[in-house]
């Protein structure tokens, strides 16, 4: 088992935490891959009621380990994207439990797409989010230009893509890109309060819940309200 996703089981919560602290948690393919793992295991674990995604250290995700981009014998971008981001996205937004992120420090590239790719987002008031990717002349991916639009509108999200202007916690908050930003000092408390009360709530309510707002991106009023009709009974 990798030691760069620290997954500890406690009471109904799987806190799965990145930790590469020195490299803010960028993601190289073990730790990549090891999250993946991670977020299978806690889908198929009964004993799993909610899921809590956080970084170690100082920063939550700078994204990808540019060290590992440009090694030479390195894999290559659409590998990257499909062997790692987005089997994490789908991952995250498949797991029938509430997924709950909590942003502990900055957020960059890929590392701030998976957080808004979870289902409830919520950051330590220090806390910093940034695009990254127009400044190394990459688009964004793991999912962006997917959830930022819907969490913000079109011109935000295009603003914020393509400036890679810096966020901050109680920003992101008030423009919805996340649920709250909380005081540093509140934060280790309110973030555990907040996973206990999702861990003691109907589980499997709250996963069908999240797979009725996720088949809403892409089906009428009308399919929606059969769909609601269908899980309700
Ligand atoms: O194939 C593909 O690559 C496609 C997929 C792309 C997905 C992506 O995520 S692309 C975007 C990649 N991420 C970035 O471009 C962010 C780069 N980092 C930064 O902009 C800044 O480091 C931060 C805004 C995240 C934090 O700034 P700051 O001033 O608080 O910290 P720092 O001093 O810049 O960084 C602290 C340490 O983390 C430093 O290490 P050192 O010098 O103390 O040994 C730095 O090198 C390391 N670090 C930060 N980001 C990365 C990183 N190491 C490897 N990869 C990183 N992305």
């Amino acid at each position: 088992m990798s030691t760069t996703i620290q997954y500890d089981l406690h009471k109904g919560v799987a806190t799965l935490q990145l930790n590469r602290p020195k490299t803010y948690n960028a993601f190289n393919r073990e730790m990549a891959l090891a999250l993946i793992a991670a977020l299978h295991k806690a889908a198929k674990d009964d004993a799993v009621r909610v899921v809590l995604l956080t970084g170690m250290g100082k920063a939550f995700c700078a994204g990808q380990d540019l060290r590992e981009v440009t090694d030479d014998n390195g894999i290559g971008f659409e590998q990257i994207l499909t062997e790692h981001y987005n089997p994490i996205v789908m991952a995250i937004r498949e797991l029938p439990k509430p997924v709950v992120c909590a942003v502990n420090g900055v957020a960059a590239g890929a590392g701030a797409n998976i957080a808004f790719a979870c289902d409830i987002t919520v950051a330590k008031a220090s806390a910093k989010f940034t695009q990254a990717f127009s400044k190394i002349g990459l688009v964004p991916d793991s999912g962006g230009t997917f959830f930022l639009p819907r969490l913000v509108g079109m011109q935000r999200a295009m603003a914020l893509m393509m400036l890679s202007d810096t966020l901050t916690a109680e920003a992101a908050a008030e423009i919805g890109v996340i649920y709250q930003a909380i005081p540093d000092e509140d934060y280790d408390e309110a973030v555990l309060a907040l996973v206990q009360r999702l861990a003691k709530m109907p589980t499997r309510a709250l996963g069908m819940t999240k797979d009725l707002l996720n088949q809403s991106w892409n089906i009428s009023l009308e399919e929606q309200l059969a769909l609601e009709g269908d899980f309700q009974l």
